[in-house]
């Protein structure tokens, strides 16, 4: 058997690099009997059918060390959460949405800020300072006049990285810019909506060096938060880490509790209002979703 590494799955095919070929493999009947969905990111077995036309059958997958649904790659280090500063603006409801599935998988977080050519001057906002003191690396990019994408190449190297960010923002168009080995498809913005026009169809896996990858994929301006408890989310608020462990229940969920340190903090502007918001909001959904 062959051991190799799915960059991408389109209609029924799996196509997994191996060495310096890829082939196209179905899926096997084992896998189904298993339950299991072979993913972008996979380490699979698999055996050559033909190998002139460079096809064969999955036989098995290595177990996964992460695992995500959206987007859906398996075995990535970290996420690059890409926003523009303009054309779209940024979403920090869906930022956040993202930040705590990446926390709640153990994953690392990059988030970008693109389009800086656009901006007559840049607003350092303070939420985005607060991202920084929470201990997320931040970092201002242009695809057009490639600030910031040495440093943005540094925080990939080594790594497996998956883009993630609505559609528009410059996802493709940076891996262009950082990699000029490729031509990734890139789209306009609707001048009447301001977006993207979902321009990527497809997740895939690019290799950069023998240990690094990175991951394009389709823009998504909505997150679902499944498979989280109620009680776990608090711990995927890296900012409210410190302060939580001074309320006065240990189970404190920083709602209506009394003597709840968070929201003392949230007064003080220690932890950003947003976020506390967000976090109201996500833990009001989680419960909801679990009514029904
Ligand atoms: N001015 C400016 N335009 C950019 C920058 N980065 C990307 N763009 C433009 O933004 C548009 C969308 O870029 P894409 O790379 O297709 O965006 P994407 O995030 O891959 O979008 P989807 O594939 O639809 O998810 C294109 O017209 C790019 O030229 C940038 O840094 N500055
Ligand atoms: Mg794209
Ligand atoms: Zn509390």
């Amino acid at each position: 058997m062959e051991k190799g590494r799915i960059v991408k799955a389109i209609s029924g095919f799996f196509y997994v690099q191996s060495e310096e070929e890829v082939f196209s493999c179905k899926g096997r009947g084992i896998l189904k009997k298993n339950e299991q969905t072979p993913l972008v990111g996979d380490l699979v077995f698999f055996s050559i059918t033909d190998q002139e036309q460079r096809e064969g059958i999955l036989e098995e997958l290595v177990p996964r060390n992460s695992e995500l649904t959206r987007p859906p790659v398996a075995n990535v280090d970290q996420l690059l959460i890409v926003f523009s500063y303009t054309q779209p603006t940024p979403n920090y409801v869906l930022l956040d949405r993202i930040l705590v599935t990446a926390e709640s998988q153990h994953l690392q977080s990059i988030i970008c800020f693109n389009k800086t050519d656009l901006l007559v001057k840049i607003m350092g906002s303070s939420l985005m300072e607060a991202y920084k003191e929470m201990g997320y690396t931040v970092i201002e990019t242009s695809a057009i006049t490639s600030k910031g994408l040495e440093s943005l190449k540094r925080a990939l190297e080594g790594r497996t990285t998956a883009l993630a960010g609505s559609s528009g923002v410059g996802k493709s168009t940076l891996i262009n810019s950082m990699f000029p080995q490729f031509t990734l498809e890139t789209g306009v913005i609707s001048k009447k909506i301001q977006r993207g026009k979902h321009t990527t169809r497809h997740s895939e896996l690019h290799q950069i060096n023998s240990d690094t990858w990175i991951m394009d994929t389709p823009g998504f301006s909505s997150l679902s938060i499944t498979d989280i408890d109620d009680s776990e989310l608090r711990d995927y608020f890296k900012d409210f880490s410190v302060a939580q462990l001074s309320c006065r229940f240990k189970t404190c969920l920083h709602l209506e509790e009394p003597n709840c340190a968070v929201k003392r903090a949230v007064k003080e502007g220690v932890i950003h209002l947003n976020r506390y918001q967000n976090y109201v909001n996500l833990l009001d959904e989680i419960r909801k979703n679990r009514r029904y």
